[in-house]
């Protein structure tokens, strides 16, 4: 096992990452910027390290601060969290030249599940169902034309480098599909510095259900069950579940069978996340595969008892994985409301001073945030500031803790998405389980 972890990230990632470490008797060293000098992240672990300026570009972006923070405290590994450089190979693979360990899956990879043709079609051949579309990048708009013909319309049209909803568009009609394609191939351009798109079927009102999934280097590979993610706003999540309410067993099974075969199709030694659209008859489609840990792997923990980023980091140092699919046993129902400083009608940022502070507690409330009382939350980074968990029994016990945690939690001096996730959780819809990616562009709060 790793003696000592450089943890390449800041809030309450960090924070997690610091907690996994000193449970597994490994010493833990902080990078921050400037501004984070008051940082949480900076004070828990064992020793810290200014890495630059306020701005991501120049601190957590920067490479070179990171590897040098690593050698000048003989760190071993690099845990890069979730944003910043987590899914750059190019990262991973520096990380690796200089003998540290990046804690995470292998460049190869990364880079595979980054291109989003190259990934549809690695997994394609292990037998996952895909939407109807192109193999490959389509060139010209007559293309374009002859393909959408083809499928039938509605068709969508994403970056190949894309992912997070950039440079996407729906084409209802021919008619429409010549401007579309043009503001497609600019916008993934100006994102990602690559126009290159390719065409699927476009799926009505679908609900995004991912699955969790644990490999080693041995080539086990196991999965945690799905979460559902429907609840977003322009391609943020913002409330996320385990298990999808609306799931079969038997649906739930082939869905998770399917995701561990895609992993093993492709090697995969590390936490990752392969998503799926469902649609209204239960039908799913491979969308992408995430290969970091993700903001809402805790509502997966609530569930299975599983520790997903100790699972990873045991991982990566080389250990095989503790458990067998037999031994993940799944208990009641999990939410997580995503508390951002944000103007709540709006959502727009709302960075300021927080001007008291007091978080809900009880049974089976989770907690996992890097802020505090007189805490400033920066405009520096993402308004993210805490993760609510809730874990019940059922869903109608989990949604009732939640609204009464919620109802507990005082932030005060900036304005939080509290009150909006309160809302959610008395919508009639929301109870139902009636929700779908298009459940908040919908409802009237
Ligand atoms: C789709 C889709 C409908 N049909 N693909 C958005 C982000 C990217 N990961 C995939 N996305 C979508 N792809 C087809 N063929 C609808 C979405 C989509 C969406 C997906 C998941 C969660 C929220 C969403 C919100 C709008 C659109």
């Amino acid at each position: 096992m790793f003696h000592k972890i450089l943890i390449a990230n800041r809030g309450e990632i960090a924070l997690r990452i610091i907690r996994a470490c000193k449970e597994l008797g490994i010493r833990t060293v902080a990078v921050h910027s400037d501004a984070d000098k008051d940082a949480l992240h900076a004070k828990l672990a064992d020793e810290s390290i200014c890495i630059g300026r306020a701005p991501s570009s120049e601190s957590y972006l920067n490479m070179k601060a990171i590897i040098s923070a690593a050698e000048v405290t003989d760190a071993e590994a690099i845990h890069p969290g979730y944003g910043f450089l987590s899914e750059n190979a190019e990262f991973a693979e520096i990380c690796q030249n200089c003998g540290l360990t990046f804690i995470g899956p292998t460049p190869e990879n990364i880079r595979l599940m980054g291109d989003k043709i190259a990934g549809r079609q690695s997994v394609i051949k292990s037998g996952v169902p895909i939407l109807p579309g192109t193999k490959d990048n389509v060139p010209s708009v007559e293309e374009a034309q002859k393909i959408a013909e083809k499928i039938g319309f509605p068709v969508i049209i994403k970056a190949t480098a894309g992912g997070g909803g950039k440079g996407m568009k729906v084409v209802h009609s021919p008619a429409s599909l010549p401007n579309q394609f043009a503001m497609a191939r600019a916008e993934a351009q100006a994102a990602f510095g690559n126009a290159d798109v390719y065409i699927e079927k476009y799926c009505e009102r679908p609900r995004h259900v991912e699955i969790q999934i644990l490999g080693d280097k041995f080539g086990n590979i196991i999965h945690l069950g799905e979460r559902d993610c429907s609840i977003q706003r322009r391609h943020q999540k913002l409330i996320e579940e385990a298990p999808c309410p609306v799931l079969p067993d038997k649906v739930r099974k082939r869905l998770c069978d399917c995701a561990v075969a895609a992993a093993k199709a492709i090697g995969y030694n590390s936490a990752g996340t392969m998503e799926f659209l469902l649609d209204k008859d239960h039908n799913f489609y491979f969308m992408e595969m995430n290969t970091r840990i993700q903001v809402e792997h805790p509502v997966t923990e609530a569930i299975t008892g599983v520790d997903i980023v100790k699972e990873q980091i045991r991982i990566a140092a080389g250990l095989p994985l503790r458990y067998k699919q037999k031994d993940i046993k799944f208990h009641g129902h999990a939410i997580e409301c995503r508390i951002n400083a944000e103007d709540p009608v709006k959502f727009t940022p709302f960075p300021g001073k927080i001007d008291g502070y007091h978080p809900p507690g009880g049974l089976g409330v989770r907690i996992d945030s890097a802020v505090y009382d007189q805490y400033t939350v920066l405009p520096n980074y993402d308004s993210m500031i805490a993760k609510l968990i809730v874990h019940a029994d059922t869903r109608e016990e989990a949604i009732k803790r939640m609204a009464r945690a919620l109802d507990e939690y005082i932030i005060g001096g900036i304005k939080t998405t509290i009150e909006f996730h309160q809302k959610i959780m008395n919508n009639a819809d929301f109870i139902e389980g009636d929700i779908d990616t298009g459940f908040l562009e919908r409802i009237k709060l």
